[in-house]
């Protein structure tokens, strides 16, 4: 049997639980019963349309994930058990999404670029007694690494696991999960009782500076404020229609209010695969999109595209959110003459805090900040490195505490006593500073990731794979600037004496210890020796200095 969550999680403190639920904040109820809710009062309205042209009602959609919860109930899945999820964007993310929440099964959203280093670590970190993956995507066989995940764990552990699999191609032994998601047989309903609100209703993965993502256990109560709250804020209603383009298990299109911020306003959801503009745009204007949210690579890809093209598919659009990644001023300031849309700029982290900017701030705000806190009840703090407050205007590291953000990672004691202050502020890792209004400008980062169009790398986990190899004496992994991207993976090498490393050799390293494609080192810079610090660590700032002047130097040189 699995530990009980509740054995790993950090609880907000009582006197916090009291004062969240008397202001409001926490509606102390499942985010499955407010979902039923939403259904019964407009059950005919439109929920969810997806790219291979399935559409589904409220209602339907409502009588799918109970059906679903009760599917997943008789294939032995157990309210507090944990299912690794790693769907693409589809309703069957939707459906089976809704039928955990309803049954109190924990989903743990992994991405679909995960391969089986990543996989292995979420299966055995969190327990997990399934998973639910496509047959394929992409020329990967998903099914196959599932499977083989599934049988390494039944050898480890003798364990029954469970595959779920979407697709077409679903071999004999994975259970059939169009099926699991599909209408029900008889009289909808699954008459087990809600989870609690206090109890974990998904696990989120962290940015991750250490080894492996930690992961972040976002309770019914914080998690519905946090997509409620965040539906208001970007102005949806039951009009609007807010297209899901971002890999659905982040944060942002789950939550921000992405999927379950929409269908808790009575809104629509409209799901496509990838952010690729043709499709997008095509999909917009069929649509008739109001809202989306992307990353700042996709929005320039966007503005490119809309640019030489015309915005003429983009009439609907009301509001694009951009966030994950500091957006640049001067892109900023073309999104609503390109795009005809508002921009709503977000800066937010899977473990909680969430800053937008308002879609009535002063164009100037909204281009050149990053936004306020979406709460009243959220507190923030600038200091430095001493932890003493900085006055406004300048830069220092932020902390917060608040009602959507836990207070610890899940079963990770010895990381939470450096992530979190002893009074309970997460140590955020973002270096901002606050305008005289309030606003918060990120101005760079105290954490040692490389931020990939959005994608967060730890750098600490690329260095342990690239210390695999017998070739290499050090190594580092640094943020190097891009045009398209903002940052890419570099690493900077000592060879051990008298041997040679080659991009190639490390690449092949990754692709062998099977981890997401989108940590692969792109440049690698042998040295002699690196650059380190007084203190005797290795100076990163230095490294990126470097890096970035290598950069240049070489557009200089081909100018
Ligand atoms: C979002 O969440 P995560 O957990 O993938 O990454 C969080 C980190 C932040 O700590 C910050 O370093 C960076 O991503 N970040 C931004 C940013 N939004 C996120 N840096 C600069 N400007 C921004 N607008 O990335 C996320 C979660 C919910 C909503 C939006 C983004």
């Amino acid at each position: 049997m699995p530990t009980p969550i509740t054995e790993h999680t950090v609880p907000w403190p009582d006197a916090d639980v009291a004062r969240f639920t008397e202001q409001g904040y926490w509606a102390g109820a499942a985010l499955g019963t407010l979902l039923r809710e939403v259904a019964d009062r407009d059950p005919g309205a439109t929920a969810l349309a997806d790219w291979t042209g399935l559409r589904l009602t409220y209602g339907e959609l409502a009588d799918r994930a109970d059906a679903a919860a009760g599917r997943l109930r008789d294939l032995g899945i157990a309210p507090g058990e944990r299912i690794i999820m790693q769907l693409g964007n589809s309703w069957e993310f939707v459906v089976l999404l809704l039928a955990c929440l309803r049954a109190g099964i924990v989903p743990v959203m992994a991405l679909p670029a995960h391969r089986r280093a990543e996989l292995t670590y979420l299966a055995v970190h969190a327990e997990a007694v399934a998973i639910a993956v496509p047959d394929r995507s992409r020329d990967f066989d998903h099914q196959r690494l599932a499977c083989d995940l599934a049988a390494d764990v039944r050898a480890a552990t003798g364990a029954g696991w469970r595959v779920l699999v979407a697709g077409d191609d679903v071999e004999p032994g994975s259970v059939d999960l169009r099926a699991l998601c599909g209408p029900p047989a008889g009289r909808a309903g699954f008459d087990a009782p809600p989870p609690s609100s206090r109890d974990v209703a998904v696990f989120l993965l962290s940015g991750g500076t250490t080894g492996m993502p930690k992961l972040i256990a976002r309770t019914h109560d914080d998690y519905a404020y946090n997509a409620r709250a965040s539906a208001e804020v970007a102005g949806i209603t039951s009009e609007s229609v807010y297209l899901v383009s971002l890999p659905a298990g982040h944060n942002f299109p789950l939550a921000c209010p992405g999927i379950l911020g929409v269908l808790l306003a009575g809104g629509r959801v409209v799901m496509l695969p990838s952010p690729e503009p043709v499709r997008a745009f095509a999909t917009i204007a069929a649509e008739g999109v109001t809202h989306t949210a992307v990353v700042p690579a996709v929005a320039g890809r966007w503005l490119e595209r809309a640019a030489e093209h015309g915005a003429g598919q983009l009439a609907s659009l009301q509001v694009v959110q951009v966030g994950g990644a500091r957006l640049a001023d001067e892109l900023a300031y073309k999104v609503k003459p390109v795009l005809g849309a508002r921009l709503q700029q977000v800066f937010g982290m899977a473990e909680g805090l969430l800053n937008f900017t308002r879609l009535d701030d002063p164009s100037e705000t909204v281009c050149t900040t990053q936004g306020r806190p979406l709460c009243p009840a959220d507190e923030i703090r600038i200091v430095d490195e001493q932890d003493r407050d900085v006055p406004d205007g300048q830069a220092g590291l932020l902390l917060t505490r608040g009602p959507y953000t836990p207070r610890g990672y899940y079963r990770a004691a010895e990381h939470n006593a450096r992530s979190f202050t002893g009074d309970g502020w997460f140590r955020t890792g973002d270096i901002c500073l606050r305008t005289p209004e309030g606003n918060l400008v990120v101005a760079g980062r105290d954490k040692d990731m490389i931020n990939r169009g959005g994608e967060k790398i730890s750098a600490e986990e690329i260095e342990n794979l690239v210390y695999q190899l017998p070739s290499v004496s050090q190594v580092a992994a640094v943020a190097m600037p891009d045009a398209l991207l903002g940052e890419r993976v570099c690493v900077y090498v000592v060879p051990r004496d008298g041997a040679t490393v080659t991009l190639e050799e490390i690449r092949a390293q990754m692709e062998s210890a099977e981890v997401a494609r989108f940590k692969f080192p792109e440049r690698l810079v042998v040295v002699g020796e690196l650059a380190w610090t007084k203190v005797g660590k290795i100076d990163k700032k230095a490294l990126r200095t470097d890096i970035a002047g290598r950069l240049e130097a070489e557009l200089a040189g081909d100018a």
